[in-house]
């Protein structure tokens, strides 16, 4: 099924009254507070989220899974529902695919359906973490960091194969997580397993087109419970800084220990200019992978207010923004419509700042009036500000309702039945 323009116009028709009247109002308040309003559209309306291509399913847990209906059952039918997305919100012209859950069949079929539905490829994903079908050596205590140089090479040919997969569809950056790590003291040389890892990735940047970027992927626990390589952001870094310029570290929200300063961090990779990308998502106590802002929407704002600074005042190449969610209980399409509005959202908020009398106040080491600055944009309902964007672009005003509106998951099980799943997590 294909969103069509009378699909939007429907559902807009229902919300417009609302929204220009709160848009009016809410434009009105920030003019007066010295905001410049039609800027912060235009920028909310530059921010595109690239959907990964492994969460257009419903997700599990080694406790089981629960599948949808109407699931896309192969890389064209996961690329048209990157499409029913991109068509509500108009901020989702992206896909991020993971080899080999998408390896393309057609190349030629797979690039007309993604340029016809405007769908670009972001960075693709490499994967050592399973093993596949008639696989000669295995990756069960590691790939890149493997003692067993058979298995290293392996790795490193996969990732090679990966570049080629993602150049035929024009992707300028491969994304390298790496599950290796030990569940046990005295597993593995902690040392020898770094030293590979970076040995390895080496001979993958070499492989690197020239106008492509190398994302590293850091995550503290699982699968493994004892060490990860690459466990933080000070590994991926360090690991970053030794591969040279094309090199940039990822992250997933989720991967980090409970309380972690993620804002911090990223306020110090824009620094050194080396944030690579997001893998968006949210979590309450590991890497739960759940909507982006349902459980800790102030830490997206703080983060989005390193970002919107960090752009403002230090050279960071542009980043390659993704989602990275799981759907154990909820709409895949939903769920995703919910995750890049909500980035929208923090984005919006963070926009608003009044970033002079912020940095006065720091000046004048005026804490509470800091607070009140920070949080009077973070308190400030800007859905008016995300809607309009979307507006302006030929999008919903509310994706998700209109989603419900057009009944798309009634249409997708009209269509591929209730027994189609999707590949990926
Ligand atoms: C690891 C991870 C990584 C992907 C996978 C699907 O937890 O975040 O980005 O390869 O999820
Ligand atoms: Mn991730």
């Amino acid at each position: 099924m294909k969103i069509t323009q009378s699909h939007i116009e429907n559902s807009n028709a229902d919300l417009k009254k609302n929204h220009m009247e709160s848009f009016d109002f809410l434009s009105n308040q920030l003019s007066d507070k010295g905001v410049d309003v039609n800027l912060v559209v235009e920028k909310i309306k530059a921010l595109q989220i690239a959907i990964p291509s492994w969460a257009l399913g419903a997700g599990g847990t080694r406790f089981g899974r629960f599948s949808g209906a109407g699931e896309p059952a192969d890389l064209i039918q996961k690329i048209q529902d990157i499409g029913i997305i991109h068509a509500l919100n108009k901020s989702s012209n992206a896909v991020s695919l993971h080899i080999p859950w998408d390896i393309p069949q057609d190349y030629e079929a797979i690039r007309q359906i993604a340029k016809d539905l405007n769908i670009n490829f972001d960075a693709v994903n490499s994967n050592t973490f399973q093993d596949q079908a008639g696989q000669k050596v295995s990756y069960k205590y590691g790939s890149l960091a493997n003692s067993d140089k058979a298995v290293r090479e392996l790795a490193v040919e996969h990732n090679k194969e990966v570049i080629k997969i993602g150049e035929k569809l024009g992707s300028k950056a491969l994304t390298v997580w790496l599950a290796d790590g030990s569940s046990f003291p005295g597993q593995h040389s902690i040392r020898k397993a770094l030293a590979n890892t970076h040995d390895s990735l080496s001979s993958i940047y070499e492989y690197l087109p020239s106008d492509w970027k190398i994302l590293v992927e850091y995550k503290p626990y699982e699968p493994n419970f004892y060490s990860t390589v690459i466990q933080d952001w000070g590994t991926s870094f360090l690991l970053a800084n030794k591969l040279g310029p094309k090199a940039y570290t990822l992250v997933d929200l989720g991967h980090h220990l409970p309380n972690t300063n993620i804002e911090q961090i990223v306020a110090t990779l824009m620094t050194e200019e080396k944030l690579g990308g997001f893998h968006f998502n949210d979590s309450k106590y590991g890497d739960d992978d759940l909507t982006v802002g349902s459980i800790k929407p102030y830490q997206l704002f703080l983060i989005f207010h390193e970002l919107a600074q960090g752009f403002a005042e230090t050279n960071n190449p542009s980043l390659s923004w993704m989602i990275d969610a799981s759907h154990n209980v909820k709409d895949p399409l939903e769920d995703l419509l919910q995750s890049v509005e909500a980035i929208k959202l923090a984005y919006a908020q963070a926009l608003i700042i009044n970033q002079k009398a912020l940095e006065e106040a720091q000046q004048n080491h005026d804490t509470a009036k800091a607070q009140e600055i920070l949080q009077d944009a973070y308190r400030t309902d800007v859905r008016a500000l995300v809607s309009e964007a979307s507006r302006q672009l030929g999008g919903a005003i509310s994706p998700i309702k209109a989603y419900r509106k057009v009944g798309v998951r009634n249409e997708l099980i009209k269509e591929r039945g209730t027994d189609s799943k999707a590949s990926g997590l």
